[in-house]
């Protein structure tokens, strides 16, 4: 694939990632009202993949690294990684999302009910969003990753450390992980049990005169 084709290729991939990115936004201050300071959303971070990474997986995936491969056997050239404060607001938005109907459900992936052996914890969603070009209309896929803050630690770990590589005392470092992962899982159920115990700038418990 030269320059010019991946340039090519990513425009409207680009055109659809940011659109998603501006429904979650907008989801994140809406989904819960009356919370004035409670999102639901940490933060988003989102990328284009790189020519490099599609021609590579590509070539995992014994195809060759054309644009016409590209669009048709990749689902993740556009990728958005929400990172929430709890489970539920992963379920909240993703479901949401779900029902905007000018989008179209392509896939999900739910590491988060059933983990994988590893313990990657994660929900994926591949989401069409609908792209406009003069007088055409074409969907284009877009990879969501929703992780909680604990889920997202330690996948940036795994990543790092891990994902992809072989590294030196391979078994001790999965098993390790694995641990590691449980551990995090607890902690985070343990903050969810806080989660209703702020209730300041709740709706339902201000007074009536009060301004928010
Ligand atoms: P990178 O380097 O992050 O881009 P696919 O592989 O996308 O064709 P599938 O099976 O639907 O098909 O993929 P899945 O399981 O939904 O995973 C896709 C992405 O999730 C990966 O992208 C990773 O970003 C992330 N992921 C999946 N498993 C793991 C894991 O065990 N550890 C970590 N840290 N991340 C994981 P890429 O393209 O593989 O990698």
């Amino acid at each position: 694939m030269t320059n010019e084709q991946y340039y090519e290729l990513i425009r409207p991939y680009e055109d659809a990632r940011k659109l998603i990115e501006t429904r979650l936004e907008v989801l994140s201050h809406s989904l819960y009202p009356g919370r004035a300071t409670s999102q639901a959303i940490h933060n988003i971070q989102s990328r284009i993949k790189g020519k490099k990474s599609i021609e590579e997986k590509l070539a995992r995936k014994d195809h060759t690294p054309s644009p016409a491969n590209a669009r048709d056997f990749l689902r993740d050239i556009a990728g958005i990684r929400v990172i929430c404060y709890f489970v539920e607001d992963i379920y909240s938005i993703a479901s949401k999302l779900k029902l905007q109907s000018d989008l179209v459900f392509i896939k999900e992936r739910d590491y988060v009910h059933s983990p994988k052996p590893n313990g990657y914890r994660s929900y994926h969603l591949v989401i069409g969003a609908p792209v406009y070009c003069m007088d055409t209309m074409e969907y284009f896929p877009v990879e969501i990753q929703f992780r909680t803050l604990a889920m997202d630690f330690w996948a940036s770990m795994e990543h790092r450390i891990c994902y992809k590589k072989i590294p030196q005392n391979r078994e001790q470092l999965a098993e390790d992980f694995l641990t590691c992962s449980r551990i995090l899982e607890e902690i985070e159920a343990r903050f969810e049990g806080y989660q209703d115990s702020n209730p300041e700038d709740s709706w339902e418990n201000a007074p009536p005169s009060s301004h928010v």
